[in-house]
C-alpha cells in the first residue's frame, strides 16, 4: 500500500539550489517511490547559529510503498552522496538536509524518526512550501489543521520565495 509522504529539503553549503534540484532527482528514483510535486524554493536566515550562510529550502511530496526507516535510509543515502558531513553541531551548517516532515497519517516515535517532524509547526520555511503542495485544509495527525499551524507560526521577515 502506498502513503504520501511530504519532505522538506534544505541546503545551505555549495550551490544550495543545484544539490536539491539533484536530491529531487534522486528521490524521483528511489525504489517503489513517486515524486508527485514540488514547491517553489525558498531563501531564509539560518535557524540556529546565525554565522552561517542563508538557507534555501522546498517541500516535495511522494508517494512510496517504502516503510519509514526503509526511506529514512534512503533519504540518508541522498545525503551521503552529496556531500554531507555529520558535523554533531546542531543545528549548523550543512550542504543537503532531507527531514521526512509527514509519512501518510502516521505518527512515529522511533528513536531514528520522529512524524511529524518535531519541530515543523515552528518553520515558516517548511510551512510555506507544504502549504503550496497541500490543501490548507489538510489536516495534521494531531487533528490540527495546516492553515491553523500557518497563521500561529512565527513570522520570519527574511523568509522569500525564489522560484516558482
Ligand atoms: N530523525 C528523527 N526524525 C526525523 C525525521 N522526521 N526526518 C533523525 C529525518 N530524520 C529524522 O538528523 C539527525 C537525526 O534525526 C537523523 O539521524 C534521523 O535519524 P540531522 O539531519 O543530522 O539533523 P541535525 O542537524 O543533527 O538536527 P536537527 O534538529 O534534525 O536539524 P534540523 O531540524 O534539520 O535543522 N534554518 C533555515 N532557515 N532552514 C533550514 O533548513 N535547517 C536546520 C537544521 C537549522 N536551521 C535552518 C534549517
Ligand atoms: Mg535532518
Amino acid at each position: 500500500m502506498s502513503v504520501q509522504v511530504f519532505i522538506g529539503l534544505g541546503s545551505n553549503l555549495g550551490l544550495p539550489a543545484v544539490q536539491l534540484r539533484q536530491a529531487l532527482q534522486a528521490m524521483a528514483q528511489l525504489p517503489h517511490t513517486q515524486l508527485l510535486k514540488t514547491s517553489s524554493l525558498y531563501s531564509s536566515a539560518p535557524l540556529g547559529p546565525a554565522d552561517q550562510p542563508r538557507y534555501t529550502n522546498a517541500v516535495a511530496l511522494l508517494e512510496t510503498a517504502l516503510e519509514p526507516l526503509q526511506l529514512l535510509d534512503a533519504l540518508q543515502a541522498i545525503e551521503q552522496d552529496h556531500g554531507r558531513v555529520r558535523t554533531g553541531e546542531r543545528w549548523g551548517p550543512r550542504t543537503l538536509d532531507l527531514d521526512i516532515l509527514l509519512f501518510g497519517n502516521e505518527v512515529i516515535a522511533h528513536e531514528r524518526l520522529q512524524v511529524p517532524h518535531y519541530q515543523m509547526h515552528l518553520r515558516p520555511f517548511v510551512l510555506y512550501p507544504l502549504a503550496e503542495l497541500a490543501a490548507a485544509s489538510l489536516l495534521l495527525p494531531d487533528g490540527r489543521a495546516l492553515i491553523d499551524i500557518l497563521m500561529h507560526c512565527p513570522q520570519d521577515s527574511s523568509l522569500h520565495r525564489l522560484s516558482p
